[in-house]
């Protein structure tokens, strides 16, 4: 069976380009894949954070894994900094990376854009991600298009290291959807939808209120010419409702183009809200179940203690291959 990894930052605020970008294709996997799916802490530190809040906002994401159908008896769900192996490997990566392939990374160009000076965490940050990747021998890795980057510069790191010293690591694939891999900002189309955006309508999180998600989609940027089309390039707020709406109905985008032929945005965007409150209903529900049960914690230690046991296994064969140590 070819194995999966994938993570998520606990930063808050999982939204719909999370779920439909990312989590949607851990739970379509996990039938016949061996998965492990991480909650990435280590990379949530690259920008300040508040202790008490990162602490709860692993667990939120851990219970949101579960809560879209994450299974714990078919797939490893831990938390990043419980298996020490991510360092450690993290820093032979960084050995065998250059400063001009990182400094080539856009997600670090954006988020240093206007500082003075940026920690150096984030601009190894995809170092680390490769070591996640790198350190189950993973096959493939699902996540959102914006990380195609990131992962493209992991299999370089592989390919390199497995030239230099004996093949040491396993070359990943990424997996990206064609529809849902990026949802963008419902106040800005240009821009992909974003935890840490300031606006909150900018984003659905998948535990707002019924209320909440009314105002933003009501509010969402589109055009003036009023007609439910799918058109990237000239009507960028359309085309992002139209595929959130096309997603999650399980309806095609001709279809609904055919349904609100002669319609206007009001409808349109009352029924997607519809759409996106059912839709969001069940994960909310199984999310307060979850969130707070002993089980939780249980799924979370006996995760790492499995995930542990195959990433030792990676870091005596890296060991080995680069003469470190003495065993
Ligand atoms: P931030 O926007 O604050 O940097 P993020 O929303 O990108 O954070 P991550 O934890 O970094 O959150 O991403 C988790 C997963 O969600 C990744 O696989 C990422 O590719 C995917 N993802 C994030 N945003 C989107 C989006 N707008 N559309 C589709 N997938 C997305
Ligand atoms: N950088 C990723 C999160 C992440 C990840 C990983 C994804 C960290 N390590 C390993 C896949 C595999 C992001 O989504 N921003």
């Amino acid at each position: 069976m070819k194995r999966v990894f994938s993570g998520v930052q606990p930063t808050g605020n999982i939204h719909l380009g999370n779920y439909l970008g990312a989590l949607k294709q851990f739970v379509e996997l996990q039938d016949d894949h061996e998965c492990i799916y991480c909650i990435v802490d280590m990379h949530a530190i690259t920008v300040p954070q508040d202790p008490k809040e990162l602490r709860d906002h692993i667990l939120d994401v851990a219970a949101l894994y579960l809560a879209v159908g994450v299974d714990p008896k078919k797939s490893i769900v831990f938390v990043q900094s419980d298996v020490p192996g991510h360092a450690e490997l993290s820093w032979v990566l960084t050995c065998n990376s250059y400063t001009g392939e990182l400094s080539r990374m856009t997600q670090f160009k954006d988020k240093s854009k206007n500082k003075e000076s940026a920690p150096t965490g984030l601009f190894s940050y995809p170092v680390l991600m490769a070591a996640d990747i790198l350190l189950y021998d993973t096959d493939i890795v699902p996540v959102g298009n914006d990380q195609k980057q990131h992962i493209e510069l992991c299999r370089d790191i592989a390919i390199r290291i497995n030239n230099k010293y004996k093949k040491t690591f396993v070359v990943p694939d990424g997996r990206f959807l064609k529809e849902g891999a990026r949802i963008m900002a419902l106040d800005d189309p240009t821009k992909k939808m974003s935890k840490s955006a300031e606006n909150i309508h900018s984003r659905i999180s998948l535990l707002d209120e019924p209320s909440k998600i009314k105002k933003s989609i009501m509010k969402a940027t589109t055009d003036s010419d009023g007609v439910v089309r799918f058109d990237v390039e000239n009507k960028p707020g359309i085309s992002n409702l139209l595929n959130i709406y096309s997603v999650l109905s399980g309806m095609t985008v001709p279809e609904l183009e055919a349904k609100y032929e002669g319609k206007g945005y009001g409808d349109f965007k009352k029924d997607l809200v519809e759409v996106v409150v059912e839709a969001l209903a069940p994960i909310k529900e199984r999310y307060e179940q979850i969130r707070h049960s002993d089980e939780l914690i249980e799924i979370l230690k006996d995760g790492a203690v499995r995930a542990d046991a195959i990433a030792k296994q990676t870091m005596k064969r890296v060991k080995e291959n680069f003469g470190l140590g003495i065993e």
